[in-house]
């Protein structure tokens, strides 16, 4: 084999151009600053060295211009170090709103991903190129690291909380991914490779693949009548939980007057640990899911309830005049509206 040693991982996302670029840009500064300091220091030891043995230093009495001109230009250097290191750093926080939505288990000592149709894999993650890739990661134990070095983004997968890393990847190939974070005794085994395609094999690897049964929303909807969700959550008011219909992504109001935005870690809490946010108008009353679903199906529940978009149904032509029909029969009407 030749030498295969490369001071850089491939570069093959949007990202990596940009982090390099400030990488290098402060490699460099540091390099030139260290000899500039270095060098001067060196220059005045044997420029200015004692002479003799009763050499009297001469008075040095300061510059007011000099004291500026140092304390300024290092500032200036540090406000654009800030300011561009800021740019990367939210570039790399904010997936686009086009992100194919991805989602990764960590835990010891493998990662199980899966795809936006359902498809799940392990260790092993196909994407296409030139389209942001959003990948929403949880740990079901310790604390993990998901790496790509070739796209240049690492983020930690923590347990209980929802992390996002996004990337898009530029170049087709296989390409490395890692756990960044020592796990455990084998943690130097969870890693594998990220497998970038273009579209159309993309499609047909999807296509070609153990396919999967059902989207993740329909399998989330086959878990929320599993779990019974269905039978406090109608698809309309009347019921003894809020209906869930629209709310991704809208604001609630709590029993304590915050208001609170409803995104993934905000309805993963509410399925897990009720207790913490009661919705406004409502009861205490829904039970703890903590240690009974796991991670996996959480994140099916949310992609149901996120898949609840627009407004309520009404039940079959929206005709039913509810005051007049028993609340049993009113119930199923709206029960059955429940995809
Ligand atoms: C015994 C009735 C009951 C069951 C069963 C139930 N819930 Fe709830 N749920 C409630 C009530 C009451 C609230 C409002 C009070 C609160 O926030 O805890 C609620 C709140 C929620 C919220 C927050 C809604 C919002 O508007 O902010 C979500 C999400 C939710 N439930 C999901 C589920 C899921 C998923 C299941 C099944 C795994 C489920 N619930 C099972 C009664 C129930
Ligand atoms: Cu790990």
């Amino acid at each position: 084999m030749p030498l295969d040693f490369p001071l850089f991982p491939e570069a093959a996302s949007t990202m990596a151009g940009q982090v390099d670029a400030l990488y290098i840009f402060l490699v460099v500064l540091s390099a030139f600053m260290s000899l500039l300091i270095g060098g001067a220091v060196f220059y005045c030891a044997v420029r200015y060295r004692r002479r003799s043995e009763d050499e009297i230093g001469s008075n040095f009495h300061g510059s007011i211009l000099l004291e500026i001109v140092w304390s300024a230009i290092p500032l200036a250097i540090c406000l654009l170090l800030f300011f561009w290191g800021a740019k990367v750093f939210f570039a790399q926080s904010r997936p686009p709103a086009d992100a194919l939505e991805f989602t990764a288990i960590g835990k010891q000592w493998m990662w199980k991903f899966q795809h936006p149709d359902g498809q799940r894999e392990i260790n092993t993650l196909h994407v296409p190129i030139g389209q942001p890739i959003k990948i929403t990661a949880i740990s079901q134990d310790v604390i993990h690291s998901l790496y790509f070095p070739a796209f240049r983004v690492k983020k930690d997968v923590l347990p209980g909380r929802y992390t996002t890393v996004w990337f898009e990847a530029t170049k087709t190939g296989s390409y490395h991914l890692f756990c960044a974070e020592f796990c455990g005794a084998e943690h130097s085994k969870m890693g594998g490779q990220v497998v970038v395609l273009e579209p159309e094999e993309y499609e047909r690897w999807l296509a070609g693949g153990a396919a999967a049964s059902q989207s993740p929303a329909e399998a989330g909807a086959a878990l929320f009548e599993q779990l019974a969700c269905v039978t406090c959550h109608l698809d309309g008011d009347g019921g003894r939980g809020p209906a869930l219909r629209g709310i991704y992504g809208e604001d609630v109001t709590l029993n304590d007057g915050r208001t609170v935005v409803v995104n993934d870690e905000y309805l993963r809490e509410s399925i897990l640990t009720p207790a913490e946010k009661i919705v406004a108008g409502f009861q205490p009353l829904m039970p703890t899911y903590k240690g009974q679903i796991s991670e996996e199906n959480v994140f099916k529940l949310i992609t149901y309830i996120k898949s609840l978009s627009g407004g309520r149904e009404t039940p079959a032509g929206g005709a039913v005049d509810e005051s007049n029909v028993p609340q049993d029969a009113a119930t199923d009407a709206a029960t059955e509206d429940t995809p």
